[in-house]
């Protein structure tokens, strides 16, 4: 029985130690590696290569490296009935949460504006600090968003979020679906993804949704970069509808050295390390999550491939 990892960006070793602890008997091997491709149980990905889980006739469970699955069910060659499970929490709510409210301080703080005063060595103070006057809205209150969003309410900003089921969540204002999501816009003036990408969702930050904001608000993408249209980012920056965008992720990545977001003085851009994976805090769900493949029980994370997420 074979252990196989399928990873474009990432690295096998901190996987093998774990699986040879606490699966003695498994093999592992690391594509393009497959070993016999009959022995294949189990395969532990993270943007896999295309094709490279197709014609693996005994896999039992594919099992995501990281909470979105966008990458792994865009593979069109994909096997159908094989079950697709991700992280859940697995350590990535927190420095999800890090990083948002480290978007929302910058933004508030005007520390972009500090930091160019500094270059030029201009005393000059800008006012409009409270917290209470900067509406917070999340894009997505599953187990990150929602984290994020009490992370944020527990700073003192008014936090809104949105979801397709309107779930509640303590202390933060619950807007659904597709008639929650103008209202929700409207009172927003930080709005944060943290959306998984699915046919429903791809696209969602354009210009519509961006017009129906507050003039001069602000947009920090986490979820991924699909949700972003980026002609409608930068046209609603150029035009003033939006004061400035912190980015994580991109369509392509890594974002090409001529993209125009690189450049653009209203942008930061940093290299999708909102919350990176790490083995030392997934692990022992992946291994606790074969451990109930062999004894036949449903695995924490099943991802619904119809819904997407
Ligand atoms: P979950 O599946 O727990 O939550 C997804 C949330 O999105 C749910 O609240 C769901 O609504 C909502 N949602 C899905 N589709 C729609 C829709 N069409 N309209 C409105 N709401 C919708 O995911 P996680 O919180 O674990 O992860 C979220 C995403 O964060 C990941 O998919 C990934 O893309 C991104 N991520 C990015 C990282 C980074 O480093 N930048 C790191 C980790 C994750 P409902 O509650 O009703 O189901
Ligand atoms: C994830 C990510 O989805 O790191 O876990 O983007």
């Amino acid at each position: 029985m074979t252990i196989l990892f399928c990873s474009d960006s990432e690295p096998a070793e901190p996987w093998r130690l774990a699986c040879a602890r606490a699966f003695p008997d498994m093999a592992f091997c690391a594509w393009p590696d497959t070993g016999s491709r009959d022995a294949i149980r189990y395969a532990l990905v993270w943007r896999q290569p295309p094709g490279s889980l197709a014609r693996l006739p005994n896999l039992k469970a594919i099992l995501v490296l990281g909470a979105g699955v966008d990458s792994v069910l865009s593979d069109p060659e994909l096997p159908a009935d094989v079950p697709v499970v991700r992280l859940v929490d697995a350590g990535l709510p927190g420095p999800m949460a890090e990083y948002a409210l480290y978007a929302v301080l910058h933004f508030q703080r005007r520390m972009a504006d500090y930091f160019e005063q500094q270059r030029t060595a201009v005393w000059r103070r800008h006012d409009e600090l409270l917290a209470r006057r900067w509406p917070v809205g999340v894009m997505g209150l599953g187990v990150i968003g929602a984290f994020v969003a009490q992370r944020i309410a527990a700073q003192g900003y008014p936090v809104a979020g949105w979801s397709r089921s309107g779930k509640s969540v303590e202390g933060v204002e619950v807007f659904a679906g597709a008639t929650g999501f103008d209202p929700f816009l409207a009172r927003t003036r930080v709005l944060l993804n943290v959306l998984p990408l699915t046919l429903d969702t791809r696209g969602i930050l354009n210009s519509r949704t961006f017009t129906a904001m507050p003039r001069g608000g602000y947009v920090v993408n986490i979820g991924r970069g699909g949700h972003m249209v980026d002609a409608d980012l930068i046209a609603a920056l150029d035009s003033g509808q939006l004061a400035g965008a912190m980015l994580d992720v991109f369509e392509q990545e890594p974002l090409p050295a001529m993209h125009p977001f690189w450049r653009h003085p209203k942008v930061i851009v940093t290299p999708h390390v909102a919350a990176p994976t790490l083995a030392s805090e997934s692990e022992a769900q992946v291994i606790d999550n074969i451990r109930r493949l062999e004894r036949g029980e449903p695995p924490l994370g099943l991802v619904d491939r119809d819904r997407g997420y």
